[in-house]
């Protein structure tokens, strides 16, 4: 694969045939197993990584834990000062980045590019935000006292990231952690753990040019029992985990278990309600990119239409052809729109969706393929379906990280659609498609969608980071990247400062001696 320039993105980020899967900055280490790392591109090799053993995660602990001390008294504003010039360096490396995402992940190289801009978008919103982690003051009941509360730096955050956004999720949580004063062990995928090397190797560049303490930036690698070492360790009081509602419920009961915090970013079903007033053109385009874009493996992806009787057969024969149009194909080609699945496992979820749907009485409407021969060598390449279903399916019910998409049709007014929109275990985005201003208020009053991203006239993917992401139920609870989502890297301390000759009790308690 050289003639996309994936040799030299791989050159201009660092990485070796064979990397060191364990970094805290400036010392790289491992002799743990490896991983080896294939594109679903093409199925080629593109570097193999070691993974850490548990005496090395102990030095990265021990790099993370002294770091930690110098880091966190260092003025946040000049903290906010070493994320600008890492939102620089992604900005010089910002194609080589973009290449590498979309070769080991699958995505589009314009995703891959956007994928990027997420990182240094975050890190542009990081660096205002170094000057403003402020608190509230408040009135004291107590005459000659003041009472304000203010946040202090947490410690060592563990970061647990998929394989679907394998470089823009690490970026939310260290750009805020690293202000807020925390230092970060990140464990990613380990299907795309190439990715995480080349961060790494940036991060780590920036660290090393400002002369500032090994192990504020620290990389583990290896499957989940990798990650148990920092979800069960006490040392680490927050972890931030991205990935699927299985992998969520068992990391949250181990740091439930001792009493950590956890942010949670889990699976998603979302829906766009399609009204009578929906502009059908803005639909389409929503929708389709929504349900192709990435191959259908966002946490947002659109998985179900809800669309109302009175324009069920024109949204779908618009959708339809809409379809017919889809380019699939090597995702660094700007001419294809859909890349391949992660793996051939990916690929066999993708047909036991189609088979699961006909199986409960659906009717698959565009078909499903695994595409073989010239430029599918990889095995990883689908057609995106649709198929015409009942909300009450399991496999409706279930997030099929794949491009298929599932048609339901509501009758009357916008509430049934809410029911429907509703009706699934997973919280995380949602739309409705209308001009129609009582119909969106209704959707986005608190009878409305449940979701934590609730949008009018937009698909649900393709957040902006300013907000805060993340979704209720299944999806986990947890609020990351914008708006005050950087409160959870810190420890909240509430101060009460007497002033008097006096020590008046809180509730008028008289205590005298
Ligand atoms: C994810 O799929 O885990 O909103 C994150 C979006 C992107 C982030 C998705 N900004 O689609």
């Amino acid at each position: 694969m050289t003639d996309f320039g994936i040799d030299k993105a791989l050159k201009t980020l660092g990485v070796k045939a064979i990397n060191k899967g364990t970094s805290t900055g400036l010392n790289n280490f491992s002799n743990g197993n490896v991983i080896e790392s294939f594109s679903p591109v093409d199925g080629q090799l593109i570097g193999k990584v070691e993974t850490t053993t548990h005496a090395d995660y102990e030095k990265v602990m021990d790099a993370a834990t002294s770091a930690f001390k110098a880091w966190r008294i260092m003025p946040a504003p000049q903290r906010g000062e070493i994320v600008r010039q890492f939102g620089e360096k992604l900005r010089e490396k910002k194609e080589a980045l973009g290449k590498l995402v979309s070769y080991e992940m699958g995505k589009s190289y314009q995703e891959g590019l956007g994928e990027v801009q997420e990182m240094i978008d975050i890190c542009d919103f990081a660096v205002g935000l170094s000057r403003q982690l402020h608190g509230l003051t408040m009135h004291s009941e107590r005459p000659g006292h003041r009472m304000y509360e203010q946040y202090h730096s947490l410690g060592v955050v563990g970061i647990i990231s998929a394989f679907n956004f394998p470089v823009a999720v690490w970026a939310w949580n260290t750009a805020l952690a690293w202000i807020c004063g925390d230092v970060c062990i990140w464990k990613p995928s380990e299907k795309t753990p190439i990715c995480g090397i080349a961060c790494q190797n940036i991060a780590a560049e920036v660290f090393t040019e400002n002369n500032l303490p090994e192990g504020i930036s620290c990389l583990i690698n290896g499957d989940y029992k990798v990650g148990e070492f920092v979800t069960k360790d006490v040392r680490v009081p927050l972890i931030s985990a991205t990935g699927s509602t299985r992998m969520g419920k068992i990391v949250a009961q181990e740091v439930a278990a001792r009493l950590g915090k956890s942010l949670l970013e889990l699976g998603g079903n979302n829906a766009i309600i399609v009204t009578p007033d929906a502009d059908i053109k803005m639909t389409v385009i929503g929708a389709v990119f929504g349900a192709v874009g990435t191959a259908g493996q966002r946490c947002t992806s659109t998985r179900r239409l809800i669309i109302h009787d009175s324009i069920y057969n024109q949204v779908k024969n618009a959708i339809t052809d809409a379809y017919k149009q889809l380019r699939i194909g090597n995702p660094l080609d700007e001419n294809n729109h859909v890349g391949p699945l992660i793996d051939t496992d990916a690929v066999k979820m993708y047909e036991t969706a189609l088979e699961k749907v006909i199986e409960e009485g659906g009717n698959i409407i565009v078909e499903g393929a695994v595409l073989s021969g010239e430029g599918y060598e990889s095995g990883c390449y689908v057609k995106p379906a649709i198929a015409e279903a009942k909300s009450h399916f399991k496999i409706v019910q279930h997030e099929t990280f794949a491009p298929v998409l599932y048609l339901l049709k509501y009758t009357g007014d916008v509430e049934n659609a809410i029911d429907i929109q509703n009706e699934v275990a997973q919280g995380l985005s949602s739309a409705i498609m209308t001009n129609n201003l009582r119909e969106a208020e209704r959707f986005l009053s608190v009878s409305g969608s449940d979701c934590g991203i609730a949008n009018v006239n937009i698909g649900t993917s393709g957040a902006e980071i300013g907000g805060a992401f993340g979704g209720e139920k299944e999806t986990g609870g947890g609020r990351e990247s914008g708006s005050d989502a950087w409160k959870v890297y810190m420890r909240r301390q509430t101060n009460t400062i007497n002033y008097t000759t006096e020590l008046p009790l809180a509730q008028g308690i008289k205590f005298d001696l």
